[in-house]
């Protein structure tokens, strides 16, 4: 059991009963099932254990909730189209504190916990980083004692999973709730009717003494909330993430219907259908759907009616809602939430509307996640109007004060009106209404909120400073070290003599001294070399190909994007092969490239790059000269669960997007947190994680972000130049279009190759020369076992920082300021 032994056995609250629990998982067998754990399949066995897990949850989810309750306490109520939780069963044993205890009553039974823990589906309710971060921030809400909720939907089928067949992405569904799902439960009694479309009739109220304005001729559904636990680390906390499901109102009745009704109940089943159906899989790249537009209104419009009739329920002025409750918006996805709120607040609470101004604006902060033009949201105005028509008139008259203020403080700046008018040219800018209506803007990398206030949201900033705020991103520790790293973890404890870590992350700095003890680097090299087999083993399962654990395990794990520049590191690898296969003689140290990352499925370069990686991968792996030295590897389905294995087995993080690009990354975070050295640019949160260990221990290349805005704002550079002028750059592009990776064929990577010879608007070839230095240096410094470890374990030691609990207290203090709840 040495593996697990890094979990907690103190559980702060009630002991851990091992007889009771078997025996609640026995029952579980037996009544959900009629089974025996000998006849059980491995996925109800996982149902028995997960529900027995959750019975030990329960009542702290409740006597958290009523404590909230007795102490009136403030809430966030974090709006995100996106949480990307990964599998529930482990973490909440973690933080329940009794992880090594069920593992010991599976192994008395003959069950291995991993293989139960593999059962559970991810619960992929995201694309990437921003809703790996949301899923981060919920966990460490909990653990710090912060009321919160996580307001989502309930999509039927989440992030897509990934096939590859004959080097190629194929999009399988995901069916992530076929088996059900054993931790959330149904709160039909909370429901909210929620309406689109139809027009808006004004009405004189005499008792108001105004126009009042009633939606009518809409289309309906419901919105259906269900909640899943989210366990807080052995603190007998439990918030909530409340995914909404839809339904239709009118219920099909066989029986009753008249032709009319029955009409109404096709359309609002396949409306409700329709909308909490997929994920939209796209990363950093905006669509503008008619149905994604709907699915934002669902969810914000169902959080938002639900937390005002809560907060009637034990309150009568509704000017005290700032007092009590905050929605922070997770990119302007949910921006909705604004116009939405001074809806209910006019309409419903009979408010005038600088009251309503005033609550909804100390109501609602706004995370920016992206610098990217193609990510910013903007709705064409008659689809707007149409789908929320009503809502669509409180933005009018939002922009329309707005402006006044713009040409009393700007006269006759129209410069200023055409940066920040909310409606401009036929479109809704959601940013644009998230910033003048939210009190907080935030960026989420020191860099990033830096290129936001001097540039991207400059005119803004010069309005309206005191709004603006960073609030560099974090990552679990409870997830990525003492879940995914076990073995690390227990060496971390041991080390430093106390397991406080887990909720205190920057004493790892305790660590740093261990760098230069050569008996603790090769416990650590030790402990890395365990993590190589495991993920070794996972690859020989999933891919068949044997990797040699002796080698650089080299890994750029995230989404397919242009900017990530996954397609800089395959270029580079041919040029390694090429230069291995001219010099079989040169200094090289074997290692194993290691790629994993989806593309969006309409995205034709990512893809093409997919190809590219695994037609590079498939000549490599079989030529035998070069077997010894290198080995390319793509991981399918790159997701949470994996991730766990990937990071903790890894020596060096790719990091590598174009600087300016990343708003701040969070998968750098996790390789730093499991000791892999960031081969990386001076973008995003690269920037702090070399300034928490130093440059010497870390590995950094290419162009700054002045750079690379400087050559923008001049229209670009010229790659036909370097294309020209460098043998070996020339090479490996003429290689893409002459069929060495593609049978004979010319035209498979045709685009990838005019991509960059015509614009190479990611600088590939302009920073090609100094990461392939970078990598050479890499590869030479890893023969140097005892200064490798060094950096190592310096890099763990130093990504104290980088703990979402940080992150959150950050929230806290500067946005949210909240009161921390202790229950018992
Ligand atoms: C990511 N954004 C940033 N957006 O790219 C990354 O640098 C950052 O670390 C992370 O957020 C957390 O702050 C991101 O993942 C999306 O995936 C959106 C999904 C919906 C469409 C627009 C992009």
């Amino acid at each position: 059991m040495s593996d697990i032994a890094a979990v907690g056995e103190k559980r702060v609250f009630e002991p851990f009963d091992k007889e009771a629990f078997k025996k609640e998982i026995l029952n579980n067998i037996k009544y959900l099932f009629r089974k025996t754990p000998e006849t059980a399949s491995q996925q109800e066995i996982f149902q028995a254990v997960a529900y027995a897990s959750k019975d030990m949850i329960i009542d702290e989810w409740l006597n958290a909730h009523k404590e909230y309750e007795k102490q009136d306490a403030k809430t966030v109520y974090y709006l995100s189209m996106e949480f990307l939780m990964g599998r529930a069963l482990g973490n909440n044993l973690i933080n329940l504190c009794c992880y090594k205890e069920v593992a010991e009553v599976l192994q008395e039974m003959g069950l291995d916990i991993n293989v139960v823990e593999d059962q559970e589906p991810d619960a992929a309710l995201g694309n990437g980083g921003l809703g790996r971060l949301a899923a981060c921030f919920i966990e460490s809400l909990s653990t710090l004692n912060y009321p919160a909720y996580g307001c989502t939907i309930r999509y039927k089928y989440g992030m897509f999973k990934q096939q590859i067949v004959n080097g190629e992405q194929v999009e399988i569904p995901d069916d992530w709730l076929k088996n059900g799902n054993p931790f959330e439960i149904k709160r039909p009694e909370y429901s909210q009717e929620i309406k689109f479309g139809g027009y808006v009739r004004i009405e004189y109220n005499e008792k108001l003494g105004r126009n009042i304005y009633i939606q009518d001729g809409y289309q309906s559904v419901m919105a259906v909330p269900y909640d899943l636990p989210v366990v807080g680390y052995n603190n007998g906390i439990v918030n909530s993430l409340r995914i909404w499901d839809a339904e239709p109102l009118v219920q099909f009745n066989l029986d009753s219907f008249d032709k009319g009704d029955y009409q109404k109940a096709v359309e609002q089943e396949n409306l409700a259908k329709s909308i909490v159906e997929v994920l939209y899989p796209n990363d950093n790249h905006y669509s503008g759907k008619e149905l994604r537009l709907k699915q934002q209104y669902f969810f914000v419009s169902a959080s938002l009616q639900q937390v005002i009739k809560k907060f009637k329920a034990t309150h009568d002025d509704i000017h005290q809602l700032p007092d009590k409750v905050v929605f922070q918006l997770n990119d302007t996805h949910p921006t909705v939430t604004v116009p939405e709120l001074m809806r209910i607040l006019i309409d419903e609470e009979n408010l005038e509307w600088d009251d309503a101004w005033d609550i909804t604006s100390r109501c609602c902060a706004y995370t920016n996640h992206t610098i990217m033009a193609e990510a910013l949201e903007k709705w064409p105005v008659d689809l707007f109007m149409r789908l929320l028509p009503r809502v669509y008139q409180i933005v009018e008259e939002i922009n329309r004060r707005f402006l006044i203020q713009v040409e009393e403080k700007y006269p006759n700046q129209y410069d200023k009106i055409r940066n920040m008018a909310i409606l401009y040219e036929g479109q809704v800018r959601m940013a644009n209404m998230a910033i003048i209506a939210g009190f907080s803007v935030n960026g989420v990398a020191r860099l990033h909120t830096q290129i936001l206030e001097e540039r991207e949201l400059h005119d803004f900033y010069e309005m309206m400073p005191e709004k603006f705020n960073n609030k560099t991103n974090g990552i679990t520790q409870r997830r990525f070290l003492l879940h995914a790293n076990p073995l690390l973890a227990q060496w971390v404890t041991d080390k430093l003599g106390t397991d406080e870590w887990i909720t205190n992350l920057p004493l790892l700095k305790g660590l740093a001294p261990l760098a230069d003890d050569s008996k603790a680097r090769k416990e650590f090299q030790e402990i890395k070399y365990q993590n190589k087999l495991r993920l070794a083993k996972y690859i020989k399962e999933h891919n068949g190909i044997d990797i040699n654990p002796d080698s650089i395990f080299d890994v750029q794990v995230k989404r397919l994007h242009e900017y990530k520049r996954q397609l800089m590191n395959i270029m580079h690898i041919m040029y390694l092969y090429n230069q291995l296969k001219d010099n079989p003689d040169m200094k090289f140290y074997p290692t194993t490239f290691i790629f994993g990352a989806k593309a969006a499925a309409g995205y034709k370069t990512a893809k093409q790059t997919i190809k590219l990686i695994n037609s590079v991968a498939d000549v490599i792996n079989n030529d035998s000269a070069v077997n010894d030295k290198m080995k390319v590897v793509f991981i399918e389905n790159y997701c949470v669960s994996n991730a766990e294995i990937i990071f903790a087995a890894s020596n060096v993080s790719e990091q590598i997007s174009t600087a300016s690009k990343e708003a701040s990354g969070t998968g750098n975070m996790k390789f730093m947190l499991n000791g892999a050295i960031t081969l990386g640019t001076m973008d995003g949160a690269n920037v702090e994680i070399v300034e928490e260990v130093g440059s010497e221990n870390a590995f950094i290349f290419g162009m700054s972000s002045d750079e690379v805005m400087g050559y923008e704002a001049n229209g670009g550079y010229n790659p036909r130049e370097i294309y020209e002028q460098d043998a070996d750059i020339h090479r490996v592009m003429d290689q893409m279009v002459d069929g060495t990776y593609s049978n004979g064929d010319t035209e498979t990577f045709r685009e990838l190759f005019n991509s960059l010879i015509n614009q190479d608007v990611y600088f590939i070839l302009k920073d090609f020369r100094s990461y392939a230095e970078a990598r050479e240096k890499i590869n030479e410094a890893y023969r140097d076992s005892k200064s490798w470890n060094r950096m190592a374990i310096l890099n763990t030691a130093c990504s104290g920082k980088f703990s979402s609990d940080r992150t959150i207290e950050e929230y806290v203090r500067d946005i949210w300021h909240l009161k921390k709840v202790f229950v018992r």
